[in-house]
């Protein structure tokens, strides 16, 4: 009798945990999604808290849905995370020596798999029987233990989750990405036509600030690599090209601040150039690549979509990074950002 009903609470459950389809402004949303957002906007304030915390009914329904387990229920069924995190004083750390396990007793049976004298059976009964007692037992063998600690995760629905960072991991993890580059080639007269790679000059990725020699640049040798891919592509699709003009190569953070660009640029790593084709005229100005008589961002859509082409192909993978394409304005004509960032990245005109 309890076992079947049981059965008939999960089935119940399961079918009512398939989303509500609503519509918003002829947009169909998921009320699971739609409704956290509608209350935090509104900065609605859980009613089951008080200025001195949980409120005894929600304590104690929580360590219900808490210990769901023990009766064959899922805590997930009742969105027990999503509980938790509307909650500041239910979510746990590391100080307070507690951390919650989803499965208790599917673990507890992997860990004593290799102890006879502890069968599925004595498990169960221990844990969920009438007579539950703490147990300390001793495993044969140590078992290593990952904890993992998630602020971004992909959600079955295929959009990008994002839950708070209660242990302030992210700012380490932030600046650990943003580290300055261990050293800077210094370019003078006399060194700065050196070719880097086979068809580029140390000179083509100064910045463009102003200021005499000796003068300092940061240059990934992947960009380098990459940029060499993509003129030789250009160049198999008929664009005879010896170089590309590189626009705008290494920037430092005092230029880059000064043209109003964001403060992490991929230009100040030196892992970013722009650049366009300048062979016929050679006058600092991007060729007219698509022959229609005019200069504009079509042309720059020539190299766009012949990078565009090696996306996807698995040579190309360690070169994965930003591309755009930018229109011309009065102080620039049109040309094409790539970057070394490791992963895809679109923007631009
Ligand atoms: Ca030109
Ligand atoms: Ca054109």
């Amino acid at each position: 009798m309890a076992s079947s009903l049981q059965d008939l609470l999960r089935n119940r459950v399961e079918s009512a945990g398939v989303p509500l389809k609503l519509t918003v402004d002829d947009e169909s949303v998921y009320a699971a999604s739609a409704l956290p957002a509608f209350y935090e906007r509104r900065a609605y304030h859980p009613a089951w808290t008080s200025e001195k915390g949980l409120l005894p009914e929600a304590r104690s329904l929580l360590n219900a849905i808490q210990r769901a387990e023990e009766q064959g229920l899922r805590p997930a069924d009742y969105h027990l995370d999503k509980v938790e995190n509307l909650l500041p004083e239910t979510r746990r750390d590391f100080s307070s020596g507690c951390i919650r396990i989803e499965k208790p007793l599917e673990l507890a049976e992997y860990l004593l798999k290799d102890h006879p004298d502890w069968p599925s059976q004595k498990i169960r009964a221990a844990l969920t029987g009438d007579e539950r007692v703490e147990k300390t037992i001793k495993l044969g063998e140590p078992v290593s233990i990952h904890i993992l600690y998630w602020t971004v995760w992909i959600g079955k629905d295929d959009l990008i989750h994002f839950g708070p960072d209660i242990y302030d991991r992210d700012k380490t993890l932030d600046e650990a990405l943003q580290e300055p580059p261990p050293g800077f080639v210094e370019v003078t007269p006399d060194n700065e036509d050196t070719l880097v790679s086979p068809h580029f000059k140390l000179k083509q990725f100064l910045c463009n600030q102003n200021g005499g020699y000796p003068k300092y640049l940061v240059l990934k040798e992947k960009l380098l690599l990459k940029l060499e891919l993509i003129l030789e592509k250009v160049n198999a699709k008929g664009y005879r090209c010896n170089t590309f003009h590189v626009m705008s190569g290494y920037r430092t953070p005092y230029y880059n601040e000064a043209i109003g660009n964001v403060k992490h640029s991929r230009h100040i790593y030196g892992g970013a150039a722009d650049i366009f084709i300048d062979e016929n005229p050679q006058d600092n100005m991007m060729d007219d690549l698509n022959r229609d008589g005019n200069i504009d961002y079509r042309d720059a859509a020539v190299i766009y979509r012949i990078i565009d082409e090696l996306y996807g192909k698995e040579f190309y993978d360690p070169f994965l990074g930003g591309l755009a394409r930018y229109k011309k304005t009065g102080n620039h004509g049109p040309f094409v950002h790539v970057d070394v960032r490791g992963r895809r990245a679109r923007w631009g005109d």
